[in-house]
């Protein structure tokens, strides 16, 4: 059975990787629209995967006799200004997703719950690799610079990295 604090505390987690996946997938939809395709089909992934984090969480939440919450969402922004912007917000997000995490990894060890901690391990290892990746493309992107040509390169080479392939196991 959870205690009540880790219960909320997971529950906060499902709103935010809920939330990462509605952002992702706003900014596919802009990239879309702007004739970047590499970097939508990126970003759709990326949203799907956000989604599975979520998931996992609910049902988590349930076998362990607790009530997962589905929660409501606010609408991401659905405007940037180029796709440095982009990225840097990105990577903003990764960086408060992983201050988070490690909060909720906090509350487990502070309220003595060894399998929520275990269970959670899997988020941080995640964390590292999405904001690794994430800090890559923000270096690729100003050595690009105003470079139209290199844009191009880069919007096809962005379509077939995933950040699955950089984790273990999911
Ligand atoms: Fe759920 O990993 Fe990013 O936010």
């Amino acid at each position: 059975m959870l205690k009540d604090k880790i219960e909320q505390a997971l529950n906060d987690q499902i709103r935010i990787e809920a939330e990462s996946s509605q952002i992702y997938l706003a900014m596919a939809s802009w990239a879309e629209t702007e004739g970047l395709g590499g970097a939508a089909q990126f970003l759709y992934r990326h949203s799907d995967e956000e989604r599975m984090h979520m998931l996992k969480i609910v049902q988590y939440v349930n076998e362990r006799g607790g009530k997962a919450i589905i929660p409501a969402l606010s609408a991401p922004e659905k405007n940037y200004k180029s796709l440095t912007n982009l990225f840097q917000t990105l990577l903003s997000h990764e960086i408060m997703v992983s201050g988070e995490i490690n909060n909720l990894v906090e509350i487990c060890l502070n309220e003595k719950d060894y399998t929520t901690h275990n269970f959670m391990q899997w988020y941080v290892a995640e964390q590292i690799e999405e904001e690794a990746l994430a800090r890559t493309i923000m270096d690729k992107l100003r050595m690009i610079g105003e470079d139209k040509g290199g844009l191009y390169l880069f919007d096809r080479d962005i379509e077939s990295i995933s950040i699955a392939q950089n984790t273990t196991q999911k």
